[in-house]
């Protein structure tokens, strides 16, 4: 390890996630030393953090990955022996809640019983005064509503998989916390999004689809819950306040979230409006559908009376969280929390992103270039 004394060591778990690349790139600009734990995969999975790659070769790496997983004691604790981080974020998750239900086993392991693992590790190693650990807490824990907007003294009522598993691994941060007298904080964080979030997440799902539609590479789109009401936020404001978090002077549990909520149905029209194109809903339920009204861009130009959007019941959730809007009121006061994006500046963003990217697939469907088969 090339670390020398004054920089402060951090180990991220789920480095190659959405999260895990934007708050990479905010340490290492704190000087941070950024180890990570990546998955061995059989293709690349580094897309989101290959900006940041350095050669091993050379002297003083400051960013370093780790072969790991979250479901490996053994992996863990060897790792966390060796980096002796003053800081560990936990961000490694199955984290889609409409998979959970397909593997609810596999999450309980990785979501819940791997944040114990990582607990245990810093403990077993001795590292409890030294090694603070933020854990990425979700608002899916509040989910069938209780109180809104929801805090941090709002009762949990977790509705997936994925949410019973975070239950878990929220309360032993809390037992390890009060047990052990370590330094472990929950950040209840709301959902946030950016150019980078995972595709199969419904923010991104809009923008690629609309992206696509608007240039004439897809014709329509599916989605499930139009009415589901989410408090959208932009991930960067959100990764400098898990540091912010281990920061404060003693370790709490915080709600971070804008305070706004949009049902989905809304998001469809604001992305489709960033290549004004105005829509009309109609029907309920599973058949409602999408038609274009006007198209105000001459580059993004689709015949009036188009259909760019049905229902397809398979997005739907056994079990589903209609509404979720937090109060951070507690992170404000005590840790100056503000979010520099609203929602427009995020659908901005992720729109201008996507369409440039769908962009070098119009080029090469221009250029008459197929997909790839491999087993030609
Ligand atoms: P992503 O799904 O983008 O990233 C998840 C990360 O976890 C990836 O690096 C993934 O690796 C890794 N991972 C998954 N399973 C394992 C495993 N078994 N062992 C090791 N690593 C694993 O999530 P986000 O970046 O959006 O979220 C980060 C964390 O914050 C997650 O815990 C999520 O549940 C939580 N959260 C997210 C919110 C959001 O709105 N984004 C809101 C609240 C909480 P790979 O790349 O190989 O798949
Ligand atoms: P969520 O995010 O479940 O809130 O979890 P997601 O974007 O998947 O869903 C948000 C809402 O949109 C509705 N929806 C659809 N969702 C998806 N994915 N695909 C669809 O086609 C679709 N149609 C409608 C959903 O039903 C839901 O109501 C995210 C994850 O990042 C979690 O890890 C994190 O903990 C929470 O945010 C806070």
């Amino acid at each position: 390890m090339t670390n020398n004394k004054t920089q402060k060591v951090a180990f991220i778990t789920g480095i190659t996630g959405q999260d895990g690349a934007y708050l990479s790139e905010f340490l290492l600009k704190k000087g941070y030393v950024v180890h990570g734990l990546k998955r061995r995969s059989s293709l690349f999975n580094t897309d989101r953090i290959d900006h940041l790659y350095q050669d091993p070769h050379v002297d003083h790496q400051n960013f370093i990955l780790h072969y790991g997983d979250m479901t490996d004691s053994t992996n863990l604790t060897r790792l966390i022996q060796k980096i002796q981080p003053d800081e560990i974020y936990n961000l490694a998750a199955m984290s889609h809640v409409r998979v959970s239900f397909e593997m609810p086993e596999y999450v309980a392991d990785v979501d819940g019983i791997g944040t114990l693992r990582l607990l245990e590790a810093v403990r077993l190693l001795g590292l409890e005064h030294k090694t603070r650990i933020y854990q990425a807490s979700t608002s899916e824990l509040y989910g069938k509503v209780q109180e809104v907007p929801q805090t941090e003294t709002t009762p949990f009522y977790p509705r997936s998989p994925y949410g019973v598993a975070k239950m878990y691994a929220y309360w032993i941060t809390v037992n390890y916390r009060e047990a052990y007298n370590m330094f472990a904080c929950n950040g209840i964080l709301f959902n946030h999004e950016s150019p980078i979030r995972g595709e199969t997440f419904v923010t991104r799902k809009i923008t690629r689809a609309v992206a696509r539609i608007a240039l004439g590479l897809q014709d329509k789109f599916y989605l499930g819950n139009l009415d589901a009401q989410r408090d959208w936020g932009h991930a960067k404001d959100y990764v400098r306040m898990m540091w912010l978090i281990l920061q404060a002077e003693q370790p709490e549990d915080w709600v971070i979230a804008t305070g706004k909520k949009t049902t989905v149905r809304d998001l469809v029209k604001m992305a489709f409006a960033e290549v004004g194109i105005s829509l009309r809903f109609e029907g309920e339920g599973l058949d409602e559908k999408a038609f274009v009204v006007s198209c105000t861009n001459r580059a993004y130009q689709l015949p009036v009376g188009k259909e760019v959007l049905s229902i397809d019941a398979r997005y739907h959730r056994p079990t589903e969280v209609e509404l979720l809007i937090g109060d951070a009121s507690k992170a404000k006061e005590k840790l100056g929390w503000e979010c520099h994006y609203q929602l427009s500046d995020l659908v901005k963003d992720m729109m201008q992103s996507d369409l440039k990217l769908m962009q070098k697939d119009q080029y090469l469907k221009d250029g008459g270039y197929q997909t790839m088969n491999y087993f030609e």
